[in-house]
């Protein structure tokens, strides 16, 4: 990335000012796919040493067009106003294509977009260095420098290893909708299991009965998956649109924020999540140290021509390493 030549420590003072231009830089940095990006990155992170313990991170899923934009912007507007600094990260998987999914949310999130106390940031979901989990892991944690205590991080890709929301989240809510017959939408069940807090959206107008009625057969299907941690999903009606049931998602949301922090369960997904951030570090930093040294580079050279030959790659590799001719 070009651009101006700040010292580490500069870009740290900036980063805890919450200076939006040095944040803006530094979470491109980490979402370069640049081997130098990412080394300026790293001694940006050890400038700013560890990161701040007492935020919390949500994970908002749902099935296209659920609202989880619309709720994003009404939740994050609801922390705003009452003096809570929020920054929303939106994963979007097309927009590694193209932007026009992305363009199309951050108008829908206009007003916390101006607020003072919000931040938004649209993240690709390609390309990175080291994978989605590793970029967004380190925007969220760059945020937190800069002193977002809410961090609202939509997604739709629960379930799929790239852009798994469990591997940075400390609560995950699922919007459901409204509806009208008594079959349970397509939700699938990998995420019924894995939602801390499910919200039915759209509950306005026309569709209040069908979502009380959603509500209900939701909370009945719950009984069905047996959580160890012993927390009881709770399942609301809202209304992104129209801000109703906002503040009583915000009162669920901090219940289970005590829940998960007095139970232990907060620091176990944490350090569950960072020993998974080191294994992708790990991973990465190895291959890239590896291609620098002439003679591994050598050996790997010589697998991929036996791999280009038409031998299995593992074993391509394997003989070549062992071999060392
Ligand atoms: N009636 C009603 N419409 C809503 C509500 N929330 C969202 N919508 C509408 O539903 C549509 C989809 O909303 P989004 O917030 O973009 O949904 P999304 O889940 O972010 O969609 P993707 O990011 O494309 O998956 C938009 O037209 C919204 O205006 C709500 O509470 N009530
Ligand atoms: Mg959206």
């Amino acid at each position: 990335m070009n651009g101006p030549t700040w010292t580490p420590t500069e870009w740290a003072d900036g980063i805890r000012r919450a200076d939006r231009a040095f944040l803006g830089r530094a979470l491109s940095l980490v979402e370069s796919s640049l081997p130098e990006d990412h080394e300026r990155a790293a001694e940006l992170f050890s400038e700013l040493g560890q990161s701040p313990n007492a935020t919390f991170r949500l994970g908002i899923t749902g099935n296209p067009g659920a609202g989880k934009s619309t709720l994003t912007e009404a939740l994050g507007m609801h922390w705003a106003e009452n003096g809570t600094r929020v920054a929303v990260l939106a994963v979007d998987p097309s927009s590694s294509l193209h932007r026009g999914s992305i363009l199309g949310d951050k108008t829908r999130m206009e007003r916390l977009s101006r607020h003072p106390h919000a931040f938004i940031r649209p993240v690709a979901s390609g390309g990175q260095l080291g994978g989605v989990a590793a970029s967004t892991r380190a925007a969220i944690e760059l945020l937190e420098h800069a002193g977002y205590t809410k961090i609202l991080l939509e997604t739709v890709g629960v379930g799929q290893n790239e852009t798994d929301a469990a591997h940075y989240v400390d609560g995950l809510l699922l919007l459901a909708l409204p509806n009208a017959g008594d079959e349970v939408q397509g939700i699938k069940r990998g995420i019924m299991e894995r939602a801390d807090l499910i919200a039915v959206n759209k509950c306005d107008g026309s569709f209040v009965d069908a979502g009380r009625r959603t509500a209900t057969q939701l909370r009945e299907s719950l009984k069905w998956f047996h959580r160890e941690d012993g927390w009881n999903v709770p399942v609301m009606q809202v209304s992104a649109a129209t801000a109703t049931g906002i503040a009583e998602l915000d009162e669920a949301l901090e219940r289970y924020e005590r829940w998960v922090r007095g139970t232990g369960e907060f620091d176990a997904r944490r350090s569950a999540q960072r020993e998974h951030a080191w294994g992708e570090a790990w991973s990465t930093f190895l291959a890239q140290w590896a291609d620098q040294q002439p003679e591994i580079a050598r050996l790997r050279d010589q697998a991929r021509a036996a791999f280009a030959r038409g031998q299995n790659a593992e074993s391509a590799l394997r003989s070549a390493f062992h071999a060392k001719k």
